[in-house]
């Protein structure tokens, strides 16, 4: 990123994915902790491409002639990514640099899908207390977050795998995982059977926060031509970022997360970026929203001096 790229800012107003409400207020709040101004005070032109949202968030009739066994809100997941995905390809084609703000992390499956045609090798960093590589299958809770990851490999309901672009839109051999402390038996076999680079908090713990971004941008640079960043906020520890709606004790400390974005800025192979699940509802103090900003202007090239 040393030459400043035009920032596309869509905001994913979306939280069906998600076991419980909010998160459709993360872009909201995220603005509203100053977003724009910080990114245009670091020189960028920021341009707010796209504001999606559901015209209504009750299940549409499309859930009854589709199966959709333990897959929650079904068809409103297919139909805001199929949105999502569009407008992610359209601003990629314009050249810009797209900044998804959600919204549940089921969005990830929309961005990847829009981004999988513009890239041969799209690597994705996917910084989460979780993995969200469940199937229909294996996942204890149906709901649709927790499966994005598989489903942007390939694995998964076929009207999910489908949405826009290449099936699979990621190889396992061009992710990595940063900051996982709550892996379902599924998930842990297939990050193992597949080989997934995976930087559990044990690993930050061991190796420290800088070691493993570097191992993490060794491991996709020469193999990629573009990374994805997916941000889960609930990958930072609760005490920074309580307003989520699947809070991890024991998760990463304010540099930790921070550092993480300043290596990649400075790396400069992030070619598109997502945060995902801050839920104002359990925020009263907005933390969470002002650390998301501060994370993304990390991400941009802010520095301490
Ligand atoms: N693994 C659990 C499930 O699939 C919990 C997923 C929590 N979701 C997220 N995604 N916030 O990272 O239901
Ligand atoms: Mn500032
Ligand atoms: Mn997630
Ligand atoms: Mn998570």
């Amino acid at each position: 990123m040393s030459i400043k790229p035009n920032i596309a800012a869509i905001s994913v107003n979306f939280d069906l994915g998600a076991g419980r409400r909010g998160a459709s207020h993360g872009p909201k709040a995220i603005m509203e902790a100053g977003l724009f101004h910080e990114l245009q005070q670091l020189g960028y032109t920021i341009d707010h491409a796209a504001d999606l949202r559901l015209p209504n968030d009750t299940a549409a009739p499309l859930d009854a002639q589709i199966d959709s066994h333990n897959l929650k809100y079904f068809a409103e997941v297919i139909e805001i990514n199929t949105q999502l995905a569009d407008q992610v390809s359209r601003v990629v084609g314009q050249g810009a640099f797209p900044l998804i703000i959600g919204g549940d992390h089921s969005i990830a499956i929309g961005t990847i899908g829009g981004l999988s045609s513009h890239y041969a090798n799209l690597g994705v960093i996917w910084i989460d207390a979780h993995s969200d590589l469940n199937t229909p299958d294996t996942s204890p809770s149906g709901n649709i977050h927790g499966m994005s990851l598989a489903v942007s490999m390939g694995i998964g309901h076929p009207l999910l795998t489908d949405i826009k672009g290449k099936n699979p839109k990621v190889k396992p051999e061009h992710i990595v995982l940063i900051g996982a402390r709550s892996l379902d038996e599924g998930e842990k076999k297939l990050i193992r059977s597949l080989g997934i680079k995976c930087f559990t908090m044990y690993d930050i713990d061991r190796k420290g926060m800088a070691h493993v971004m570097q191992e993490a941008i060794d491991y996709l640079q020469n193999k990629t031509d573009g990374v994805h960043l997916s941000y889960d906020v609930d990958s930072v520890d609760p005490i920074e970022a309580p307003g989520t709606g699947t809070a991890v004790k024991g998760g990463l400390h304010f540099r930790e997360a921070h550092l993480a974005v300043e290596m990649l800025h400075e790396a400069g192979i992030v070619t598109s970026a997502e945060f995902v699940e801050v839920n104002p509802l359990l925020d009263d103090s907005n933390k969470t929203s002002q650390l998301a900003v501060s994370l993304i202007s990390s991400l941009f090239g802010e520095q301490i001096l």
